[in-house]
């Protein structure tokens, strides 16, 4: 398998607001060496850079408002005299305080993000292109003729939705990827994300179109991040009506109910006859991962690339989340290696 990656991604290491404390996020280049000094180890992979950004796939997710915000932004932050490594929000539109756009950049940051999880720093713009470069890389290279590519993206992407970043994404990777096989052809996209968490972003994106459809497994938003979306009755808009499917599971779900959950979420994406794949691929459902609750074994991993690979179409995985990183890399390569043997 291709494996697309860069080190565009090593000055981005932004602030993070966790449960109270300020820290250096989660997200953290050490997440992206993991999976690379795995892949190397394995030498099962070609390895490949990004080709550059076509920036009309990114302008046809994201509003033009938000990419110009999200680009300008912590420039405006340090212009407006704050002297903070991180621009964040700490301010945001809930109920009945309406939905208008603000001038002030510490006001607009509460506009176009939905959680204090997530900063702007002096690389992230430069750091998000890059990673939406990879998943459009690994995405041409699937529609290309190969079977697979692995994207390895970071910042990760499937929170950011149209025109709200958080949870550690900015710019949509595994929507880029979608949208880039939709352009070469593909009838009919599936999204099959399974990251620990809702891929909000993601669902907000395709929420009413029917030519890429989303399927997640993921916590109970009631319970885990991103708390307000990922519920079951969530299933597509307009011409996506019955397009979405949320499968979320208490905290706690260990790796024989998870795949359940996944043959059923392959099975519904059969039904809906899909001409190809991307895995939004977190592997924080690892049970020594630090910020995450269920409790599937690295003897799982493997089986979740099988069952990915028995589905017979052409995939491209794209790299979310994932913060237990002594073990990151090697439930990644598992998968990736798992989907090969198939
Ligand atoms: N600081 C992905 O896995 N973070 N994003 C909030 C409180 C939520 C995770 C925790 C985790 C976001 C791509
Ligand atoms: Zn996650």
């Amino acid at each position: 398998m291709i494996v697309v990656r860069s080190d565009a991604h090593r000055p981005h290491h932004v602030l993070e607001l966790d449960h109270g404390n300020l820290i250096r996020s989660w997200d953290s280049p050490a997440r992206a060496d993991s999976v690379d000094r795995a892949v190397d180890a394995s030498g099962a992979f070609e390895v490949c850079g990004p080709d550059p950004l076509d920036r009309s796939v990114v302008g046809a997710l994201h509003s033009p408002d938000y990419l110009e915000f999200l680009e300008t932004g912590f420039a405006r932050w340090r212009d407006a005299g704050h002297d903070a490594e991180c621009a964040m929000a700490f301010g945001w539109p809930a109920r009945r305080m309406g939905q208008r756009l603000p001038t002030a950049v510490e006001a607009q940051l509460g506009y176009y993000s939905f959680a204090a999880d997530c900063s702007i720093g002096e690389h992230t713009w430069e750091a998000a292109l890059d990673s939406a470069a990879l998943a459009q890389t690994a995405a041409s290279i699937v529609a290309d003729g190969r079977r697979a590519a692995f994207a390895r993206c970071r910042p990760p992407g499937h929170h950011a939705g149209r025109d709200i970043f958080g949870g550690y994404c900015y710019l949509n990777n595994a929507a880029v990827a979608a949208e880039v096989l939709r352009r070469a052809g593909v009838g009919r996209v599936g999204i099959l994300d399974v990251d620990y968490h809702h891929g909000n972003g993601t669902q907000d994106i395709f929420y009413e179109r029917d030519d890429v459809v989303f399927c997640s497994i993921h916590a109970d938003p009631a319970t885990d991040f991103p708390y307000f979306l990922g519920y079951s009755d969530e299933q597509g808009g307009g011409a996506g009506e019955g397009r979405n499917r949320n499968l979320p599971l208490p905290a706690g779900t260990d790796a024989g109910r998870w795949l359940t959950a996944l043959d059923e979420a392959i099975a519904w994406l059969g039904l809906l006859r899909v001409e190809a794949l991307v895995v939004s691929l977190g592997v924080d459902t690892f049970e020594g991962d630090p910020i995450s609750h269920f409790t599937l074994g690295c003897d799982a991993y493997p089986v979740i690339g099988e069952r990915i690979g028995a589905a017979g179409l052409p995939s491209v995985f794209v790299l979310e989340g994932g913060y237990a990183s002594e073990k990151l890399g090697e439930n990644v390569v598992s998968v990736l290696a798992g989907f090969s043997s198939t």
